[in-house]
């Protein structure tokens, strides 16, 4: 990531005045010779020149402060078009994910009522607890089964269930049927196509879509492939609640799920709820289940830390006799372990807007209308910004002046990560369920990095030892 940008400074003058006067910003006078925090990449803003793209970009919490502060009313990220080329080749509507302007902003002003708003967190809570207490039940199945008394595998196929079983619990308000031993084909065929949509979306960061399309490409062939068996599927779980609806129009008190809430509250066309339901129920699958696989290989290479994890949840149980929406707010250090995570092993490699003002950066002048990118996972590892960064130390989080600008995993501002509430949730209840009945071990040294497949994954399989307490 910043060999790519650096090597691509030399190019700068070069670009710089042959497209557009206008573009004069990325030459070595504005920005002078040194460039302390600020890597410059590629070039070209017109994308027709071949899937080049300007941006600048900072890795410090205090540039991120200045960069959020000109986001402007409708902050726009950089588009990944090979997103959008889909939905324009399969004439299907854009979700909030890939909306811009006035149209992005009435539909997330919506959308974040149902889901990300504070009052939503007590429907959400009891349905994605029985998910955790059926993957708990599921692991003691297992290792029942292995006759070892543990179980030794590879997390991921059964993280990536959970996930999808929870985000689908509150967007249909009922299950899918994930924790069970057989399993829907096309719920199965689904986790496939989001890891495929994932994984074919990278390379058509640097060649333009629209181009692979026009030559056939395999690539883009399995992308289309792949984005399709996701609208399928989350076609067929959309006409269904749509189906019982119509049936029954009495809810019976029940809350109802995110996808019944929006259709009764009828302030978005079927077509604009279809879109964005689509993308939150693919947008829940990876993201979560990653996140969490690295949450327990990190408790599983520090089991002093994880004594202490099952410690505070012990306490919160007690002295909340269970109700779970007052616990969740008595677990400070599984919440900081989450944060950890992130910092060390962000879903998203950057954050990106394009500024609507001029800013100044590190006395640099930026000009409006420049992509700004914060690289997530370089600032997560300076140690400047956090003192030893390599170590997995929870408790960094535990002071809240420690966090200006510096927990940005979910995005920042009104254009955050619209799952963000249903995410935390979900992953504080697996661990809270985990640390009550496992104990996660690892086997010897191996050393896992991160690959990139559009959002970073494990670059190797990591192999878990679970055991009953
Ligand atoms: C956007 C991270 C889970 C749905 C984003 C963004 C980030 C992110 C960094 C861009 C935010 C920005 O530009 O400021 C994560 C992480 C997750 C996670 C780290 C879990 C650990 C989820 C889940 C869902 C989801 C579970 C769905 C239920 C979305 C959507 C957007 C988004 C729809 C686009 C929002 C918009 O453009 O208005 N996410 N996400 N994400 N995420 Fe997530
Ligand atoms: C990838 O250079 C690297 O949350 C690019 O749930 C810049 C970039 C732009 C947008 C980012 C993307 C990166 C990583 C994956 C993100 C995405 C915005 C939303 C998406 C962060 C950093 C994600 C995973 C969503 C996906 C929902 C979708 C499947 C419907």
């Amino acid at each position: 990531f910043i060999n790519a940008s650096l090597s691509c400074r030399e190019k700068m003058d070069y670009y710089e005045c042959e497209q557009n006067p206008k573009q004069v910003h990325f030459t070595n006078k504005t920005f002078g010779h040194k460039l302390p925090d600020l890597l410059f990449s590629v070039i070209v803003p017109d994308r027709e020149k071949i899937g080049y793209y300007n941006s600048v970009n900072i890795i410090k919490p205090e540039d991120a402060a200045i960069l959020f502060k000109a986001e402007g009313h409708y902050p726009k990220r950089l588009t990944v078009e090979a997103w959008t080329s889909y939905r324009d080749y399969r004439n299907r509507k854009y979700g909030v994910l890939l909306k811009n302007g006035e149209d992005w902003r009435s539909n997330r002003v919506i959308l974040n009522r149902e889901v990300i708003s504070p009052k939503v967190l007590g429907n959400f809570v009891p349905l994605l607890d029985e998910v955790g207490q059926d993957f708990v039940a599921r692991v003691h199945k297992k290792i029942e089964m292995s006759g070892q008394d543990k179980w030794t595998t590879d997390l991921s196929q059964e993280l990536f269930k959970y996930a999808l079983e929870s985000v689908g619990s509150v967007l249909y308000g009922e299950r899918l049927g994930l924790m069970l031993d057989y399993i829907n084909p096309e719920a199965q065929h689904f986790i496939d196509c989001i890891s495929l949509m994932f994984k074919t979306t990278s390379p058509m960061l640097y060649i333009p879509p629209a181009m692979l399309r026009r030559v056939g490409a395999k690539i883009w062939r399995d992308h289309v492939e792949a984005w399709d068996g996701i609208f399928n599927q989350a076609d067929r779980c959309i006409q269904n609640i749509y189906r019982t609806m119509r049936q029954d129009t009495t809810t019976h008190g029940k809350y109802p799920g995110v996808l019944a809430s929006l259709l009764m509250l009828d302030k978005l066309s079927i077509e604009d709820i279809k879109a964005s339901v689509t993308e939150l129920m693919a947008g829940g699958v990876d993201t979560t289940s990653i996140t969490l696989l690295w949450t327990l290989y990190e408790l599983a290479r520090h089991p002093d830390l994880q004594e202490e994890l099952r410690a505070e949840v012990a306490v919160a149980r007690q002295s909340t006799q269970g109700d779970m929406l007052q616990m969740l707010k008595m677990i400070p250090l599984v919440k900081g372990a989450l944060k950890e995570t992130l910092r060390l092993h962000p879903v998203a490699v950057s954050l990106q807007r394009y500024i609507t003002e001029e800013i100044i950066i590190q006395n640099y002048h930026i000009p409006c209308g420049t992509l700004v990118q914060l690289g997530l996972y370089a600032m997560g590892r300076d140690p400047d910004v956090f003192p030893r960064p390599e170590k997995y130390l929870p408790s960094r989080w535990l002071r809240t002046e420690n966090q200006y600008f510096r927990s940005l995993g979910f995005g920042f501002g009104p254009r955050q990560c619209l799952g963000r509430r249903i995410a935390e949730t979900e992953m504080q209840l697996f661990l809270i369920h985990m640390l009550e009945n496992f104990r996660v071990d690892k086997q010897r040294q191996v050393e896992v990095h991160s690959t990139f497949e559009l959002i970073l994954l494990p670059d190797k399989p990591i192999l878990l030892t679970l055991k009953p307490l």
